[in-house]
């Protein structure tokens, strides 16, 4: 390591003396701390990249190995040439295309939730969509085995964006229809990814530790309850021991415009 650190300062000195021939002693220190500085900036990106990567493809190895792992299916209307990937992948997969539980609910809590919401907010919630087609919007989902500590944002999953929509805030929605009698808490920690982060890397969440000094607020759900937050803030699902913890989810988006959009 202290050889490629030694050969790497090297070539970077010897770049910088091609191009910037007749600089003074402490010019040239200055120079070649500054472009050491970014080579190494360089290097961690490129270490969280492959982290990333890394993580994604563990993500999807366990959720094709245990199918009770709490998944989202997310924008299955990717254009072409797009590949879906992780969980989504996964789902697109098994089931060819994503069944609408909630299709036969009367009436259908998705799109009773939708529309309070769209009143609330002053604007009709919609869909959103990919290259003018509606992505999927609203899962029914039962966690009893918990949730690692994990965030969700769109924006950083598909850094060139995804949707027709710009989106500049997201949210998470559930709403519970059967609830444990003990266990399967909610808790969401006053923390947002940042670098260091992937070296408390599980599965395809994050150890405990790595919220353990932030505030948290949890919630114990019960039946009918709803509750609407920022999955950047990093969350987690305690288990419960007995029982069945359902419910209702989708994502909302913020976007440019100031509508609320909805997926997964
Ligand atoms: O079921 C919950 O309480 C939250 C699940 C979750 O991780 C999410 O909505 O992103």
């Amino acid at each position: 390591m202290i050889h490629v650190r030694r050969s790497r300062r090297a070539k970077i000195a010897a770049e910088a003396d091609r191009e910037l021939p007749g600089l003074s002693d402490a010019e040239r220190r200055q120079v070649l701390e500054e472009r050491l500085r970014e080579q190494a900036a360089i290097e961690v990106e490129d270490v969280v990249r492959r982290r990333e990567q890394a993580r994604r493809e563990a993500a999807q190895e366990q959720a094709e190995r245990d199918p009770d792992r709490p998944v989202r299916p997310g924008p299955q209307r990717l254009p072409p040439g797009r590949r879906p990937t992780g969980c989504r992948a996964v789902l697109a997969r098994r089931r060819g295309r994503p069944r609408r539980l909630a299709a036969r609910w009367r009436p259908d809590p998705i799109a009773v939730s939708m529309a309070r919401l769209g009143s609330v907010w002053g604007v009709a919630v919609t869909t959103a969509t990919i290259g003018g087609r509606a992505v999927f919007g609203g899962t029914l989902r039962e966690i009893n085995a918990g949730a690692l500590v994990h965030y969700d944002d769109i924006n950083r999953e598909f850094a060139a964006g995804l949707f027709d929509q710009g989106i500049v805030a997201q949210l998470a929605f559930n709403v519970w229809v059967t609830v444990p009698a003990a266990g399967g808490a909610t808790t969401v920690w006053r923390h947002r990814w940042e670098p260091a982060d992937e070296w408390h890397r599980e599965a395809y969440g994050y150890r405990p530790e790595t919220v353990e000094h932030s505030q948290h607020i949890s919630l114990a759900p019960e039946l009918g309850d709803g509750l609407l937050f920022n999955p950047a803030n990093f969350h987690a699902v305690e288990p419960n021991p007995t029982g069945r913890r359902i419910a209702f989810a989708f994502f909302l988006g913020l976007t440019t415009t100031g509508q609320l959009i909805a997926w997964s």
